[in-house]
């Protein structure tokens, strides 16, 4: 199952890249955004994780976050994220997620780049600097008053909406990490998004190997010097065993 000039690769790499998705989450029971029973075939994203939707309806918007901050509250993290952490301890592994769920961080692993921002996050929608947590054994009911922040203006949920811009921080130390990666891990993710999307590129143009984790094929799997057409939980851990 696990090539070993991956393994190889693996064990001499002055630093690894791993970044995930969506299907990182998928064995903790958290629904992915396009895949069978994903998110999107419930709600279209434009008309929910943008800020336009935001403006239209910030009620609704409002309730479906809160039903995803139900939906990871509920979940745990899975073996997957567990070999992650301690695959961490053997390789120099920075981990790079497009998730806002924060399994990874309840799962142990430490300074994880979040892209796309946490549902666990409130901002203000108004822009003020002002930002506060959401607390997972609290979340409001759909119907509950929406939040406020201290300067008055509605707060919003803390991720990165389509058409919006990445954060700054997390986008410069990604890309760093690509720049100076001996392999690029991708996981669960179906590398459609950008500029996220991108960063298996990055990574390839300073030379690094990039293997990828996903159960169906992605538009990177064409780019990837090793592809496992696995789950994430039971690819991790084959890696673990061999490293
Ligand atoms: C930007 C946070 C530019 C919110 C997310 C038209 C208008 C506007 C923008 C665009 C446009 N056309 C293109 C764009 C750019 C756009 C984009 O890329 N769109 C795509 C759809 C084409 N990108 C943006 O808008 C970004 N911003 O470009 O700004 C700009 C420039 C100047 C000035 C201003 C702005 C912002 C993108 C971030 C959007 N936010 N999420 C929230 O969570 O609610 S995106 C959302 O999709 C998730 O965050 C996730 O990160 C992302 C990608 O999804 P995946 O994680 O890959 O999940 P997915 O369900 O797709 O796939 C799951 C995979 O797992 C599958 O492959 C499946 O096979 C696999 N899997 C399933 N089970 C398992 C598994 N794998 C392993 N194990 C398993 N068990």
């Amino acid at each position: 199952m696990i090539d070993d000039r991956l393994t190889a690769a693996l064990r001499a790499a002055r630093r690894v890249v791993v970044l995930t998705g969506a299907g990182m989450s998928a064995e903790s029971g958290v629904p992915t955004f396009r895949g069978a029973g994903g998110l999107w075939k419930t709600y279209r994203a434009e008309d929910l994780a943008t800020p336009q939707a935001f403006r239209r309806d910030p009620a609704l918007v409002w309730a479906w976050y809160r039903s995803r901050q139900r939906a990871v509250a509920a979940a745990a993290p899975h073996a997957g994220h567990a070999a992650l952490v301690r695959l961490a301890g053997r390789v120099p592994l920075t981990l790079v997620t497009q998730n806002v769920d924060g399994l990874h961080q309840r799962a142990g692993s430490r300074d994880v780049i979040e892209l796309h921002g946490s549902l666990w996050r409130l901002t203000c929608s108004a822009g003020c600097p002002h930002v506060a947590e959401a607390r997972p054994e609290a979340v409001p009911d759909d119907d509950a008053p929406l939040p406020r922040c201290v300067c008055g203006a509605l707060q919003r949920p803390g991720v990165v909406w389509f058409g919006e811009q990445l954060p700054e921080e997390p986008v410069a130390a990604a890309w760093a990490a690509a720049a100076d990666c001996d392999v690029l891990l991708s996981v669960g993710t179906s590398s459609i998004v950008y500029p996220a999307a991108a960063l298996p590129s990055a990574a390839r143009e300073a030379g690094a190997v990039i293997a990828e984790i996903n159960p169906e094929p992605t538009p990177l799997t064409a780019h990837a010097e090793f592809v496992l057409r696995a789950p994430a939980a039971e690819a991790l851990m084959r890696l673990e065993v061999v490293l």
